[in-house]
């Protein structure tokens, strides 16, 4: 069998190939590490070589071209290049017999990090208002000031990344809470788990931080109903994906007051479309989704490693829960 495409070139074939389906701005990228690391695996590009669909044993993906997966017959493998996986959950297609493994990285984890402390304390000392004033030239130091200590801050989702947020915000004197699927256990975060919960948690939470995978479940948490159940003025941060968040819904509660503002790095249709009302409402900070990009190297370290531990027998690490969504 030949996967049809462009078919620039034919790689070089061998029954432990690694196929690489991203789009073409990442590949080279993502396939760069390989060379240095790992001469010897194969590489195929999807949409640039031909390749024999029975030869690719790995592929590395985020969002696969639905079906593709499934059209390997050999496949042993999936990796993510990234930490969310909801790309491969959205293909119907996805093969469940073949283990799917996710990106779990200190560095990615340590960048989301710093983009939440930064909105973090971007919107706790009001910093934009003061660089409102500074374009006005105006020198004003009647803002009252937010006393940290009483300042709560919910961090929805604790796995790898809000964990570390919630400790280095926690660092900082904040008040931290986080809510997740089941108990979590870190120092100085009080835990709060399950549908049961969320109200309480959301309740007082002053700042909302959301670093949830997305799931059919948390799809479209953040909405009229939860944000109303914050305390007026609360702030939301969104670094997980668009589709947590109704967006008409969080743009109607600013401008109603009862939300003061959000910091959005991702979007229900990326790029944001430039009719989108959120682009120029003051109270909103928009980035591009770059709150943090995997890293190309860990992220084929990744693949090197989780291949080598399956040559060796060993059981794989970072496995995707088909059920769970993570
Ligand atoms: C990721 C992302 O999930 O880049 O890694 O959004």
């Amino acid at each position: 069998m030949r996967a049809p495409g462009k078919a620039a070139s034919v790689a070089t074939m061998s029954a432990r190939s690694l196929l690489i389906a991203l789009p073409n701005t990442a590949v080279d990228v993502f396939a760069a590490p390989f060379a240095a690391t790992s001469p010897k695996l194969s590489l195929v590009v999807h949409g640039r070589d031909t390749y024999a669909l029975e030869n690719i044993a790995y592929a590395f993906s985020f969002r696969p071209p639905p079906g593709l997966l499934k059209s390997l017959p050999n496949l042993r493998i999936v990796f993510s290049v990234g930490a969310g996986v909801d790309g491969f959950l959205a293909d119907k297609d996805f093969p469940e017999r073949v283990p799917l493994v996710r990106l779990v990285d200190h560095t990615l984890a340590r960048d989301m990090t710093h983009y939440i402390v930064l909105q973090t304390l971007m919107h706790h000392r009001r910093q934009r208002q003061f660089d409102a004033l500074q374009r006005e030239r105006k020198w004003r130091q009647s803002f009252p000031p937010r006393r940290t200590e009483d300042t709560r801050i919910g961090i929805l989702g604790l796995g790898a990344i809000g964990a570390m947020a919630g400790e280095r915000l926690r660092d900082l004197d904040f008040k931290i809470a986080g809510w997740s699927r089941d108990r979590k256990n870190v120092r100085g975060i009080e835990s709060f788990a399950g549908d049961g919960e969320l109200e309480s948690f959301l309740a007082q939470t002053n700042i909302l931080i959301c670093v949830l995978p997305l799931t059919p479940q948390t799809r479209g948490i953040l909405n009229r109903k939860t944000l109303a159940l914050l305390p007026p003025g609360a702030f939301v941060i969104n670094v997980a994906r668009g589709e947590h968040v109704v967006e008409s819904d969080l743009l109607a509660m600013i401008e109603e007051g009862h939300i003061a503002g959000a910091a959005l790095d991702v979007f229900a249709k990326e790029p944001l479309p430039e009719t989108s009302l959120l682009w120029r409402h003051p109270n909103v900070t928009i980035t591009p989704h770059v709150a943090a990009l995997s890293d190309p190297q860990a992220s084929a370290q990744n693949v090197i490693d989780g291949i080598a531990r399956y040559e060796r027998g060993e059981a794989l690490i970072n496995v995707v829960d088909f059920a769970r969504g993570y």
